[in-house]
């Protein structure tokens, strides 16, 4: 118990008033009933050993506080227990150091309510989680904790000082389904290597959680549509973040730009072109959007594209007489065929006042 009194001078009259009241002090149980960690300043560890400049070990204040938050009372005993908790990669090598104490959980007593103790980075980096108990049965842990109070903290364990990694967005575009599909996803910032991993993509792709690739062939069952699939990477200070990859997932095999009845295995007769007269050709695929292009035409046709359609063109001479093969591709996507074709330039019909020799084959 104490007694505050306090008097003052009255300014109207001149007299002293006086008040008194009666407090008690420690109030409350003087038993634990609050506790926590303060990490020092910057508040991370750095990994041992590592050569990056980063303090490899930091003091951590162990704070315990009664029914009033004040400091509990100094005991004769140990009145804090704080232990790293395991199941995290950071916890390999990472201990508590306190005097001649060293290892994954100390007890100490604290003094005016406060215990102070290291802790040092292990060889990995990561979040380390500290839990920090007082017995409020007691204030005691060296004698079993019968009425645990206990608070957890997070503490970051880096590599290195550097800013969160950052996953490129981008457009992968249109994915042919039943086509091997591959792209390098990239990253900037951060500590590398970077771990991949994606969630989102459609059946048959998967990324390589090392290098980042997406891989492999969209399976036919996979929806037709936009697909926006969350890419996080992680470095080596456990550090993540996530972006969008766009793709589009799009139909078609190979087999349905089959052109005209023309199988892969034989040379394609699209017919006979007289010589003098305009022979014009035009390719139409079983798909929409496709593209096409024609590759080693004879000199005397041309090949355009009209609409959807591949369109041949040209007039033939009598130098140009006889078959020529050339290649048409159809492309959608990354899906693409193509045929090898022939035609024939043969004899036409001489015009009225033209030579003979002119559109006569030999
Ligand atoms: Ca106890």
């Amino acid at each position: 118990m104490a007694r505050i009194e306090c008097a003052v001078k009255d300014p109207r009259d001149g007299l002293y008033k006086k008040a008194t009241v009666n407090i008690t002090v420690g109030g409350a149980t003087g038993k634990p009933a609050s506790v926590r960690l303060e990490a020092a300043i910057p508040g991370y560890v750095g990994t041992k050993g590592n050569t990056n400049g980063v303090l490899g070990q930091m003091a951590v204040q162990a704070l315990v506080m009664d029914d009033a938050n004040q400091p509990t009372p100094s005991t004769s005993g140990n009145n804090v227990q704080v232990r790293i908790l395991g199941g995290t990669a950071a916890t390999g090598g990472a201990r508590l150091v306190a005097g001649a104490q060293s290892g994954s959980v100390l007890q100490l007593p604290s003094v005016g309510g406060v215990a102070t103790f290291s802790l040092l980075g292990g060889e990995e980096a990561g979040t380390l989680f500290l839990e920090m108990t007082a017995d409020r049965f007691d204030n005691n842990v060296s004698n079993g904790i019968q009425d645990p109070i206990s608070a957890i903290r997070a503490v970051q364990v880096l590599e290195a000082l550097t800013g969160l990694p950052v996953v490129q967005s981008q457009d992968l575009g249109e994915v042919t389904k039943g086509t091997t599909f591959t792209a390098l996803l990239s990253a900037t910032g951060g500590l590398p290597p970077y771990v991949w991993s994606a969630t989102g993509l459609p059946n048959g792709l998967s990324i390589d959680a090392g290098s980042g690739m997406i891989s492999g062939v969209v399976a036919q069952d996979a929806a037709e549509r936009d697909y926006n699939v969350t890419v996080t990477v992680t470095d080596k200070n456990k550090l993540s973040s996530s972006g969008t990859i766009k793709l589009k997932v799009v139909g078609g095999v190979p087999e349905d730009l089959a052109i005209g009845t023309c199988n892969p295995n034989q040379v394609c007769d699209i017919g006979v072109a007289p010589v003098g007269v305009n022979f014009t050709y035009s390719f139409v695929a079983s798909v929409k959007d496709a593209t096409w292009t024609f590759n080693e035409l004879p000199s005397w046709l041309s090949g355009s594209v009209s609409g959807s359609a591949g369109v041949l063109n040209g007039k033939p001479k009598v130098a140009n007489c006889g078959a020529h093969t050339f290649t048409v591709t159809a492309k959608k996507g990354s899906s693409s065929v193509t045929r090898l074709m022939r035609v024939r330039v043969v004899t036409g019909a001489v015009p009225a006042g033209g030579a003979a020799e002119d559109y006569t084959c030999p």
